[in-house]
């Protein structure tokens, strides 16, 4: 036991009169259309914003001051002590990593995968007594200089090499400790500047890198899901996964559309200039709808703060489209989300995923009480109803010659409807 959290007692459902740090909507066993909250919502902890990130932003530096800051092997299983002791706290059911979160970065490549092993060891004691399983697991490609121009699209043939052995213990380390996914964001999979960078090679090599990772993880036996998440800048002025539409093109370029689903992230999908649930209607229609990171930026500054989710018919919107979908399989909600900076205290770690798990909760149960009322499908289909009559086929069949025929004949004499966007907003009110 470390003392970072001294005095802060296990959170619990206590409804909606409970105490500050309790769950007031989140009953990880309520049954929610037929299943329980807890394996519709599938809750992660995010390692690195909670426990690796010093609290800077891009004008100042660290303002956190954690016993576990440093890059020694003792310091990332103290660092482990503490995180297994949050997840103890807040009994969420997974956790997420990249390599770089949970070992010391080694002198060479070979000390650097020692370093992995050893923690993944750590980890999966760990998990063994106490703790909740792996959601997904990653590689960090982007924070060492050496990937500064990218890892499978680096001009650099060595760095393309280094990254994909580095994904391989990475995908070793996720199949050991019995993850349900592993994610590939390409973080500096991008460029800076046109006049620098051979476009085509760049898509070229992140597709073959892709195709690697889809090849060993049938050659290992992994039972997960391989994830892409999608974002459209930052830190490269332009990403090749911009948004679920490019990544679908890029897997389907690739032949890789049955092998690769998606990890959709709610501020990059604002990023890119669309809604969440936009992003993962998209996905959930193409099929290729994996997973979550629920967690949204500020919208007034201009970076991925990524803050915990705090809005309720946001997050009701999103799972709407997750639960229209089917659910979750091997995905979940990941909260990929910092605390702000000023944030010092370790029962801030605390209250941030309790607040984050109950928005999350309200969300859903929101959405599943639209669902089971019907009233939003009904008027979707009577908008679409036209689309069951006979004559319809014959017209898709015939073309524009048929078309036209039918047209002429005064067979088609459209009149414009509403669409009631008003009344349905007024509808989903009632709900959250
Ligand atoms: C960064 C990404 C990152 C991925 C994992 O914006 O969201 O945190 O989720 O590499
Ligand atoms: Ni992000
Ligand atoms: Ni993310």
């Amino acid at each position: 036991m470390t003392d970072f959290f001294e005095g802060i007692e296990t959170v619990r459902f206590e409804g909606l009169d409970g105490g500050d740090l309790s769950y007031r909507h989140y009953d990880p066993n309520e049954v929610v259309m037929g299943k329980r909250l807890e394996d519709h919502l599938r809750f992660a902890v995010a390692w690195w914003h909670s426990f690796a990130w010093p609290g800077g932003d891009p004008f100042g530096g660290q303002t956190f001051e954690r016993p576990w800051f440093g890059d020694t092997i003792e310091l990332a299983r103290l660092k482990a002590d503490v995180a297994f002791e949050l997840f103890e706290i807040l009994g969420q059911p997974f956790f997420c990593f990249h390599d770089a979160d949970v070992r010391p970065e080694g002198q060479d490549f070979a000390e650097t995968t020692r370093n992995l092993e050893e923690i993944v060891d750590y980890i999966g004691e760990k998990m063994e007594s106490t703790g909740p399983r792996l959601l997904w697991g990653t590689a960090n490609l982007f924070t060492h200089r050496r990937y500064m121009a990218g890892a499978a699209t680096n001009p650099d043939p060595e760095v393309f090499a280094y990254a994909a052995a580095t994904v391989k213990t990475c995908m070793d380390a996720t199949h050991k400790l019995g993850g349900e996914n592993y994610v590939l964001w390409g973080g500096r999979e991008g460029y800076e500047t046109l006049l620098n960078t051979d476009l085509k090679r760049e898509r070229d090599n992140a597709g073959r890198f892709l195709q690697m990772v889809v090849e060993y993880k049938h050659k290992i036996g992994f039972p997960g899901t391989i994830l892409v998440e999608p974002k459209p800048q930052e830190p490269s002025k332009h990403q090749y996964d911009y948004d679920v539409a490019t990544v679908y093109g890029f897997l389907k370029d690739y032949g890789l559309e049955n092998e690769v689903r998606l990890n959709i992230e709610q501020g990059h999908a604002i990023l890119a200039g669309h809604s969440f649930e936009h992003e993962i209607a998209l996905a959930a229609s193409l099929d290729v709808f994996g997973s979550i990171d629920m967690n949204r930026n500020d919208y007034q500054s201009g970076w991925d703060t990524d803050q915990f989710p705090n809005n309720v018919p946001e997050v009701a919107l999103a799972y709407y489209e997750i639960l229209r979908a089917g659910g979750f399989s091997t995905g979940g909600t990941n909260f990929d989300a910092k605390l702000r900076r000023q944030s010092l205290e370790p029962v801030d770690l605390v209250a941030a995923h309790v607040g984050a798990m109950d928005v999350c909760a309200r969300g859903l149960k929101a959405a599943a009480a639209m669902l089971k009322d019907g009233a939003l499908e009904e008027a979707r289909a009577r908008r679409y109803s036209g689309w069951s009559d006979a004559q319809v086929s014959e017209m898709l069949r015939g073309g524009l010659d048929e078309c036209y025929r039918a047209a002429s004949e005064g067979r088609y004499a459209p009149s414009p409807r509403s669409g009631q966007q008003e009344r349905l907003e007024n509808l989903v009110n009632k709900y959250v």
